[in-house]
């Protein structure tokens, strides 16, 4: 497996790479984005979340910089309010855009309407191709997974054994990554790192676009 975001890539691009976290309220994102950066810098379960609260972390990973962006979980979006909110928040704070979208997904927790909700929004509002283009859909609960597949069906052969709007989703993501958040175990997290960078590289590599830029009079369109 190469990995597309390559040393020479990052010199090209001062900011490094901008992956902002998206999901609902416990899928991970906080945890995600821990396990990456080697450190406890965001809050799991903050309950003093808001919608303006955005957090934002810098690292290295091998020669490559990073900034994570985490955001709250959405509880409710389908209003656009919440959404609009967030989204304002992000394009000022974030004036070289965002690279990569994460989608975050808790592996086993079902794919609740709020998932379907956070996807139409985002496609509705920044077009047909914004999944394709821009989000890559990552599983936490990797450790939850393992001990449910022991027969040790691969990940990629449980994604493509999928049906419905998830199938559609990874279709769409080119791919998905499995993330365990609770291992201790170097291989898994190198493993684990390396799949994350081969999508985000695929997808960079295969758009015509740079990072993805907010536009400064945004105007939600609710679903
Ligand atoms: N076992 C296990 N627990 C995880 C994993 N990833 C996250 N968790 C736990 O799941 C809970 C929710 O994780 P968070 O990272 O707070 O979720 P979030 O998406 O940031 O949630 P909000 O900020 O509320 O939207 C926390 O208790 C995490 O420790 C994982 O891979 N395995
Ligand atoms: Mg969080």
């Amino acid at each position: 497996m190469t990995c597309f975001v390559s040393e020479q890539w990052n010199k090209m691009h001062h900011n490094g790479l901008t992956l902002l976290f998206v999901g609902i309220t416990g899928a991970g994102k906080s945890e995600t984005g821990n396990t990456i950066l080697g450190r406890r810098a965001f809050n799991a379960h903050d309950e003093n979340t808001t919608f303006e609260d955005i957090g934002i972390e810098c690292c290295k990973y091998k020669g490559i910089s990073l900034k994570l962006v985490d955001g709250p979980g959405f509880p409710d979006c389908a209003t656009g309010d919440l959404f609009q909110r967030f989204i304002s928040k992000i394009g000022a704070t974030l004036g070289h855009g965002v690279d990569v979208f994460i989608f975050v997904w808790k592996y086993g927790s079902g794919f609740s309407m709020e998932n379907r909700e956070i996807l139409t929004l985002l496609k509705k509002n920044f077009g047909s191709d914004f999944l394709r283009n821009f989000c890559v859909f990552l599983t936490t609960y990797g450790d939850y997974y393992e001990l449910e597949h022991k027969e040790k069906k691969s990940f990629s052969e449980y994604c493509s054994n999928l049906v419905g709007p998830q199938k559609e989703l990874i279709e769409e993501c080119r791919g998905a990554v499995l993330f365990d958040n609770r291992t201790g175990d170097v291989n898994v997290k190198e493993r684990q790192m390396k799949s994350l960078l081969y999508l985000i590289g695929k997808k960079i590599s295969h758009r015509r676009s740079p990072a993805f830029k907010i536009p400064s009079e945004f105007k939600i369109v609710s679903i």
